[in-house]
């Protein structure tokens, strides 16, 4: 039976970056969740009889949750859900599932690389037909559809077993449970060169950080590629990850970091986050920025069979270093720069204006899904190193010595106080125009801006993206607060130092940027309107 229930609007329900993420004391409000599901579904059209796909990386709260989509999905219409065993997909197989099933979309549930917990974050994202994260119009119709929702419906039925695989109905709708890998690895046999992988003698470390990408790199590269076992690490998905943040960067990573630094290193080393859609690469005794790591496949993504007739296009988001570019402009292929959130890319994918896509913060991925994969990069590399017969460092050091290298780190500032990150950006904002042609701690500014992008396919127009600013030679600083943080605000502050090929390629990276670091500071007043000496993490 389908039952109605009233209800009241919670005013807070804006979908950030990377959908709605909030902490897991929040979504437990009674309500929260279900005013949630039922504003995305209201405002998705031809729902009736359509197939929805649902998963989650298994953080606390990810089945209860499922447990109401479902139910909820059934009061709405849907003919089928498509749900993976146990309640687990990474986000890159759920959009290779919404695609590969023909669904009408999908509900990720996931805070990413947020530690997970009872205390800690949970989040909801809709994805669309084309497998990727909604787009700016559809999450803000959810907003819009979260002020004025009234009531949610759902079916009053026992939810299924999530962990048997098969059919079964709630009300008139197929539930489906299906092998959440193996379509997904399936995927990853047609683009990469398995065999050659194999047969390359490689070692390697892979850290799954008890997220869901566990199962994921087993399958893949311990049984289907022949690693060692052993070779996954923290390969069991956990409903708080340990305890740890499942975020794959120097901090959070960091034994993964120190074993490719030791002397018994493998050859490579790789971590994915909590949905299995970030990546961290090191080689041994070499740590590839995720800006350089962009530049690096695209450059080679020729060697895999899935890449071999070339790249379209490449895209980067704009605090990304222009690393990539260069590769862009070598290849004599379009360079696209879009505000951060991977939803931006997917019209560019959709028109096949881009092949690879890529992020400072640790997403690659490219026209196979519709969101970042981190598992994808893992296996560009391990076919390049396979293909080339080189290490990572050497690939890094030839990179840099045809292309130039851009030094570049990232400084967050994390749980500052609202008002004052908020007053920061607006100061910064407001002085904007005075800066061309000032000196600031030795550097030039040679233009300065609010990053806005206009959608080459759809005209649609994104202002207020981040603070630019560009000194003379091709080094820059940008400023932006985060979309996906739960509590205050996070201020990232990205800095980058182009070197061309005749340059020092060698430096250290916090050496080679620090007088962009201090020009950052006298620029924002950082340390006066945070109170903050120095950043919570540096990646
Ligand atoms: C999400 C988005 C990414 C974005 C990242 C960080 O990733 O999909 O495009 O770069 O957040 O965003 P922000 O700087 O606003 O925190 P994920 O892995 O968290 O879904």
């Amino acid at each position: 039976m389908i039952v109605t229930q009233t209800t009241t609007p919670f005013t807070d329900q804006k979908p950030g970056t990377s959908g709605l993420r909030k902490k897991v004391r929040v979504f437990q409000q009674p309500n929260y969740a279900e005013n949630f599901i039922q504003s995305v579904f209201d405002v998705v059209e031809g729902k009736e009889g359509a197939t929805l796909v649902i998963g989650g990386d298994g953080r606390f709260l990810n089945r209860e949750v499922i447990g109401k989509a479902i139910r909820m999905a059934a009061a709405a219409g849907f003919g089928r859900v498509v749900v993976g065993q146990g309640g687990l997909l990474s986000t890159p197989a759920a959009s290779n599932l919404i695609r590969q099933r023909g669904a009408i979309g999908g509900l990720v549930l996931s805070a990413s690389h947020n530690p997970g917990g009872p205390d800690e974050d949970f989040g909801i994202k809709y994805n669309i037909a084309n497998g990727g994260p909604a787009p700016e119009g559809v999450t803000e119709a959810i907003f819009a559809r979260t002020g004025t929702i009234d009531r949610w419906q759902a079916s009053d039925a026992a939810v299924p077993d999530l962990d048997t695989l098969g059919e079964s109905r709630v009300e008139d709708m197929v539930v489906e449970v299906v092998d959440s890998v193996a379509d997904y690895a399936a995927l990853m046999e047609q683009l990469f060169d398995f065999d050659a992988i194999r047969g390359a003698g490689l070692t390697m470390s892979f850290d799954a950080m008890s997220a869901v990408t566990g199962p994921y790199a087993t399958e893949i590269l311990e049984k289907r590629l022949g690693f060692a076992s052993g070779t996954v690490r923290n390969g069991t998905p956990l409903e708080d990850f340990g305890g740890y943040h499942p975020d794959p960067n120097l901090v959070h990573a960091h034994e993964l970091y120190d074993r490719m630094m030791g002397d018994d290193a493998p050859d490579f080393g790789a971590a994915s986050d909590g949905d299995g859609d970030r990546n961290l690469i090191i080689g041994r005794g070499r740590f590839v920025t995720p800006s350089d790591s962009l530049a690096m496949l695209a450059a080679n993504a020729h060697l895999a069979p899935g890449y071999a007739s070339g790249l379209k296009g490449i895209a980067r988001s704009m605090p990304t270093s222009a690393a990539a570019d260069r590769v862009a402009d070598a290849l004599g292929i379009p360079a696209y720069e879009t505000p951060t959130g991977w939803k931006f890319f997917g019209n560019l994918l959709d028109a096949g204006m881009a092949t690879i896509c890529g992020e400072e913060s640790a997403g690659t991925g490219s026209d196979h899904v519709r969101e970042k994969d981190g598992l994808w990069a893992v296996l560009l590399w391990l076919n390049i190193l396979a293909a080339t017969g080189k290490s990572v460092d050497a690939i890094a050091r030839e990179h840099w010595a045809r292309f130039g290298r851009n030094y570049y780190a990232r400084h967050d500032y994390e749980g500052v106080e609202s008002e004052r990150a908020d007053t920061l950006m607006a100061e910064l904002r407001a002085g904007l125009y005075a800066l061309p042609g000032r000196t600031v701690a030795g550097l030039t500014v040679q233009a300065a801006d609010d990053f806005a992008y206009s959608d080459p396919t759809d005209g649609s127009v994104s202002r207020n993206q981040g603070v630019r600013i560009l000194f003379a030679g091709g080094s820059r600083v940008v400023f932006r607060l985060s979309g996906t943080g739960t509590s205050g605000a996070t201020l990232r502050v990205y800095l980058e130092r182009y070197e061309p090929v005749d340059g020092n390629l060698d430096r250290d990276t916090g050496e080679a940027l620090a007088d962009i670091v201090a020009a950052a500071d006298e620029l924002a007043g950082i340390v006066r309107h945070t109170g903050r000496e120095r950043p919570d993490v540096i990646t």
